[in-house]
């Protein structure tokens, strides 16, 4: 078609995927969506990519600024300029940090959009730190658990391999891991269909027999939620038993097995981890454990792949510390086919900080200080931290919420209380592309545009080795702009200078060029070079392995933790003298699970999942997406039948926090004892707060472990048909 041109972009939402995505323009309209059909691995999109299109184009986009006319929540607006907008967002801006200080404004935003070099909550956080100040949040909603636990035991982020290298592999575990539904890396699934093709063995261990384990496993190992450590140790015990463990890897390169092993064989505490004490609390048969310790043992190379979901529950670290130890027990760290089972990270120098090139506008440390509490609130306490303010112990007394890439009514656990704290605010700023749960409780709703109406540079997870041009294939619809113009309008209504004396090509340039400031690489391809071709792939001759250097040259290379050895037992933890955080991995029993006194009263553990129709709760509203699965519950076939629950029948999902109502799916693909949710729909609380939409975070408790993972995994509740 002649008229007709295609552009290369990506997704540059947090989805574990950066898939290619060629857009089709006619006459300044998208018409069509299509993918890279080049060589493999091709970075194949999935279907909401595909399906994209639908939410550019989406009537319900917000078109213009509004103000809130209604009760807070109400979800009633008005049209109103952007001046009008912006001078009432700055008016607030400067009547609170006048009357309150800074860190009354609270910066709550999260990853709607992240990888990304420009676009995204980091422009706000540009502005108010400029502005002198705000409360921020910490912690991971994703894998917290993971991260605290690879630096603990590795010093580093940096512990996966790339996914060339499962193939190498003759055994693979998928822990609590579906990459099939909840992406990975572009290219996982692909590399996954070539190791089964390979005749690699495939295991999953996971409460649901999930759409992975039907495509790559032979063996599906149901287990249940926030037990997997217990597992883990047990299976440890039946390496020791048996002497199956790898004693010269061990003594070579860690430090503090045999404290480990007083633990696992009972001299410590006089309780024998075996697999027959694991089958309490797993729901494992110990023969299953047994057979599982034996084969990770014996097939060698072996990946224990995990990422965060066993991680997001009560002592979630626990689990990644011991995941850590056993990749360590069966010698797979720093070889072709092995995995430290640790945060995963691929050391080919692609660094996920060149955002901070925006923040620190191009070098570090350009950016001023401002008066920000240096330890914000946790993310599962934003909404205590609201109401109860300083005599709860959090920093500030907050008056504001700001909200950019982020919908945490819906996202951040406990929503019933989450609307609680929103309506206790002075003010409530949202930028947005969507009516979502979070901006219906806007003061001001600003109108954002997607990826596809601007440019950025983004990197994929766990640096897989490339980067693509997000290249604007539109202008911007109706009167959205980018959060970036959006602070670049505000930063003079504020008195800030210098917020931006740059284009956002001339940011773009500034970022990759800087890249190196804030990544362990130069860039690698000129700027107008990358944002010509789109992609800029780095192909490897060799898988890039974790720790190669450590395991080939140990004197050389030491690893870096204080000891310069993988830390079985952490000196580090043992100092921070918290019983809930042990030196050693250490299974401890869940609040909300199994065992708790609530669970006669809620007796099913409750999971929430990423899945194939929304990225978090992007994308819900998509019409192509609905039609692929409903929202359901998953109840097992016995714990339907006990509760005279047919397969589609209407149910109640409930506890002392709130209730949702969804259709129940009655299969045999969840255990008995759990029922599953997907997080990210879209919580529509109806006049008696019974959520319909089917957000799971109604239910969830709003806690964090002792080392601050993000427990959306433990939970209970109880379910009845209506
Ligand atoms: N129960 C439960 N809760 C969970 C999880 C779970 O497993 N279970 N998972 C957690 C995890 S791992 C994550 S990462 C979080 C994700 O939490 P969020 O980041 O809050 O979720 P999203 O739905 O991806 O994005 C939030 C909003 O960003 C908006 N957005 C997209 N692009 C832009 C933009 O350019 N500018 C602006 N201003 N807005 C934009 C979208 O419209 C969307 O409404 O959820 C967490 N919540
Ligand atoms: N399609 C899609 N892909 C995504 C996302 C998305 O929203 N949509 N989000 C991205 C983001 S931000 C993140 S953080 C990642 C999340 O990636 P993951 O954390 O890997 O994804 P989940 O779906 O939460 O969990 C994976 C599996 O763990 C199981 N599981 C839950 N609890 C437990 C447990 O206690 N023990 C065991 N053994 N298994 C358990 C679940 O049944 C599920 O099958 O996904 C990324 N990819
Ligand atoms: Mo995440």
């Amino acid at each position: 078609m002649p008229d007709e041109k295609t552009v290369i972009t990506t997704c540059t939402h947090d989805c574990g995927g950066r898939c290619l995505l060629k857009a089709h323009v006619r006459d300044g309209v998208i018409t069509r969506i299509e993918t890279d059909d080049g060589e493999e691995p091709q970075l194949r999109a999935c279907a909401r990519g595909r399906a994209y299109r639908q939410r550019i184009y989406s009537p319900e986009r917000l078109k213009y600024p509004m103000k809130r006319t209604g009760e807070r929540g109400e979800g009633k607006f008005e049209r109103i300029s952007w001046n009008e907008a912006l001078d009432t967002v700055a008016g607030e801006l400067k009547r609170i940090k006048n009357t309150y200080g800074n860190p009354a404004i609270f910066h709550v935003s999260y990853s709607g959009n992240t990888g990304t070099m420009l676009h995204s909550q980091l422009a706000v956080v540009r502005l108010l730190t400029m502005f002198g100040g705000f409360t921020p949040t910490w912690g991971s909603a994703s894998f917290w658990g993971n991260l605290f636990a690879s630096e603990m035991t590795y010093g580093t982020l940096t512990t996966g391999n790339t996914r060339n290298d499962l193939l190498n592999a003759r055994f693979i575990i998928l822990w609590g891991w579906n990459p099939a539904e909840s992406i990975q890396i572009t290219t996982t699934s692909y590399y996954m269909a070539l190791a089964k093709e390979a005749g690699v063995k495939i295991v999953a261990v996971d409460p649901r027999f999930t759409d992975s384990a039907a495509a790559y496993a032979s063996q599906w190992i149901p287990i249940r939620p926030g037990t997997d450590t217990a597992m883990l140790i047990a299976m440890a015990y039946v390496m020791i038993n048996e002497n199956l463990q790898d004693q010269k890897f061990l003594d070579t390169y860690t430090i503090g097995f045999e404290r480990f092993k007083e633990y696992v064989t009972g001299i410590a505490d006089g309780v024998q981890k075996t697999p027959a004490w694991a089958e309490d609390s797993t729901g494992v048969p110990a023969n299953t454990i047994e057979q599982l310790a034996r084969e990770y043992a014996a097939l060698h190379p072996a990946k224990l792949l995990t990422l965060g979901a066993p991680g997001r529950t009560a002592f979630g670290e626990q689990f990644h510390r011991a995941a850590a130890t056993l990749a360590a027990m069966t010698g797979n760290i720093g070889i072709y086919g092995g995995e430290s089972a640790g945060f995963g990270l691929a050391p080919v120098g692609l660094q996920p900080l060149a955002s901070a090139a925006l923040l620190h506008g191009g070098k570090p440390g350009n950016l001023p200080e401002g008066t920000s509490p240096k330890k914000g609130v946790h993310i599962t306490k934003v909404w205590d931290a609201i109401l109860k303010g300083t005599q709860g112990g959090y920093p500030a007394d907050f008056k504001m919420v700001y909200t950019t890439n982020g919908n945490p009514v819906n996202q951040f656990m406990n929503s019933n209380k989450a609307v609680q704290a929103l309506k206790s605010l002075a003010f409530v700023v949202v930028h947005e592309q969507f009516m979502t749960a979070t901006a219906r409780y806007a003061d001001i709703l600003l109108p954002v545009n997607t990826f596809f109406e601007r440019n950025d540079i983004v990197r994929p997870w766990h640096s897989a080795p490339y980067y693509i041009y997000a290249n604007k294939v539109i202008d911007s619809l109706h009167e959205s702009k980018s959060d970036f113009d959006i602070c670049t309008e505000l930063a003079p209504r504020l008195g800030i200078e210098g917020y931006s004396d740059k284009t956002e090509d001339e940011w773009l340039r500034l970022a990759w060029e800087s890249a190196e400031h804030f990544t362990l690489t130069k860039p690698l391809a000129g700027y107008d070079e990358l944002k010509q071709k789109g992609v800029q792939k780095i192909s490897l001759k060799q898988p890039a392995v974790a720790f190669k250097e450590q395991v080939e040259n140990f004197k050389n290379h030491p690893f870096p933790t204080p000891s310069g050895k993988i830390e079985i037992y952490s000196q580090r933890l043992a100092d921070m003298n918290n019983p809930k955080l042990p030196p050693i991995p250490t299974f401890i029993e869940a609040w909300e699970g199994p065992c708790d006194a609530l669970a006669r009263k809620y007796p099913l553990q409750l999971i929430s999942t990423h899945y194939k129709r929304r990225i978090h709760s992007q994308m819900d509203n998509i019409a192509w997406l609905r039609e692929l699965e409903p929202q359901t519950v998953w109840i097992s076939s016995a714990d339907a039948q006990q509760r005279s629950i047919q397969h589609g029948d209407m149910v109640k999902i409930f506890n002392d926090r709130g209730t949702v109502v969804l259709p129940a799916k009655v299969t045999e693909r969840i255990m008995p004892g759990v029922v599953s949710i997907d997080q990210g729909a879209w919580f529509k609380p109806d006049k008696e707060g019974v959520d319909r939409g089917g957000c799971v975070n109604v239910l969830l408790k709003d806690e964090h472990s002792p080392a601050g993972a993000f427990c959306s995994n433990t939970s209970l509740v109880e379910v009845q048909k209506i």
